[in-house]
């Protein structure tokens, strides 16, 4: 006979996930915030955590549990909004599960069985953040994190990042392939496969690290084009968005959602961090690159898009938002899919327009204070003008 409180668990798990999302009263005219997560770790499906036999589970103990749930890549197939969500267990394993909703915004739902990936890497010890791509040659393809202990060094935590790469069709068979290999760069996390094809070649946004945490000599966002997805070998990576000196990506940015096509360029929603004396600051910036030339950068307003708010600010890695999906739906709606200190998820709805107008119209980063204050000293003239003019 069923435990008694699986049925309790299982009534608050429906109320988790049955529970309608709304926006906040949050206003910056750019996007709105929701008053709830999309995902918590509440959303684990009980049977994925408890064992749910009396005789084996006397005690109806959770057997292993989940520690937080994050990083998502997002996609929309055949009207359903699915995230690729980055789970991670009590033992800080992270794997990767299916969540599905009808609107996007609420009610999503995990599926039967997380995604067992092919074990094709012996080697690899965690998997996680996982970028969806609708590529024109028809395939989904799923770049990740494969992370495996750097057994080169003598520090028991040292550890070497690469992009793996699988494809689907469905979201339930995934092919695994090779991890991207390049040539110039020790480690990779944060890598984007584009969705169109670029001279004929696929072509990833990167990101150049020297070493696990710090990119070191890796200025920035890298572009690199590579001729064979199932063995994808890229040499030169040029620079798109870079890193700059006391701006919000001085410490590191990486590419985040696959960018956006737009009638005025790719629009990209990445992240950068910097350092503070409460330790790494995670945010959500965007820029833009010229439709032509994908690592021209066109357009790069100053500062944040996005950044921890309220309770976002505090979780397991406090003091971050991160994205690795967005949704781009036909009618111009556009859902930016984000996890906050690692913990859980949210969703920010905005517009193709409005972040047309954002990214566009935007005053970039003078880089400076003093051209800062001069910038602000402009806008405020401009609108005490206005507002004489009106009255
Ligand atoms: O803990 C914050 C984020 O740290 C990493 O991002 P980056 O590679 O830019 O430092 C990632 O591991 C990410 O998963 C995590 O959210």
């Amino acid at each position: 006979m069923l435990n008694k409180m699986y049925a309790e668990l299982l009534e608050k798990y429906e109320e988790v996930v049955t529970k309608k999302n709304e926006k906040s009263d949050f206003y910056n005219g750019i996007y709105d915030r929701y008053k709830n997560p999309v995902l918590t770790r509440e959303h684990i499906p009980l049977h994925w955590k408890f064992d749910l036999n009396p005789e084996t589970n006397p005690f109806f103990m959770e057997r292993l549990g989940v520690n937080a749930v994050m990083n998502s890549g997002a996609i929309e197939l055949n009207g359903k909004y699915y995230l690729v969500v980055r789970i991670e267990g009590n033992d800080r394993k992270s794997f990767f599960g299916v969540a599905e909703s009808d609107n996007g915004i609420d009610g999503f739902r995990f599926w039967d069985y997380p995604i067992l990936l092919p074990d094709t890497c012996k080697e690899e010890t965690n998997v996680y953040d996982m970028r969806l791509t609708k590529h024109e040659d028809g395939f989904i393809y799923g770049v990740f994190c494969s992370e495996s202990k750097d057994t080169s060094s003598n520090d028991l935590s040292a550890a070497v990042a690469a992009a793996g790469i699988v494809r689907t069709k469905d979201l339930i068979t995934w092919e695994r392939l090779e991890n991207l290999k390049t040539l110039r760069s020790p480690q990779q996390r944060n890598v984007v496969l584009h969705p169109e094809f670029v001279n004929g070649k696929y072509a990833f946004y990167t990101r150049p690290m020297d070493d696990f945490i710090n990119t070191g000599s890796g200025g920035g966002i890298g572009f690199g084009l590579c001729d064979n997805i199932e063995k994808a070998v890229i040499d030169e990576e040029i620079l798109t968005s870079q890193r700059k000196y006391h701006t919000i990506t001085e410490a590191k940015n990486g590419a985040g959602a696959v960018p956006i096509k737009t009638k005025r360029g790719w629009i990209h929603i990445a992240h950068g961090v910097r350092n503070t004396a409460a330790g790494l600051r995670y945010v959500i910036y965007a820029f833009a690159t010229d439709l032509a030339e994908p690592t021209k950068v066109i357009a790069e307003p100053s500062g944040l898009l996005i950044g921890p708010m309220g309770g976002e600010r505090v979780g397991d890695v406090s003091n971050v938002v991160f994205t690795n999906g967005a949704i781009a739906k036909d009618n111009g709606e556009v859902f930016i899919y984000y996890a906050s200190s690692d913990t859980r998820m949210h969703v920010a709805t905005t517009t193709i327009d409005k972040l047309i107008d954002y990214v566009f119209e935007t005053p970039s980063d003078p880089l400076r204070s003093v051209e800062c204050v001069a910038q602000r000293c402009s806008l405020i003239e401009k609108n005490l003008e206005y507002l004489k003019k009106q009255s």
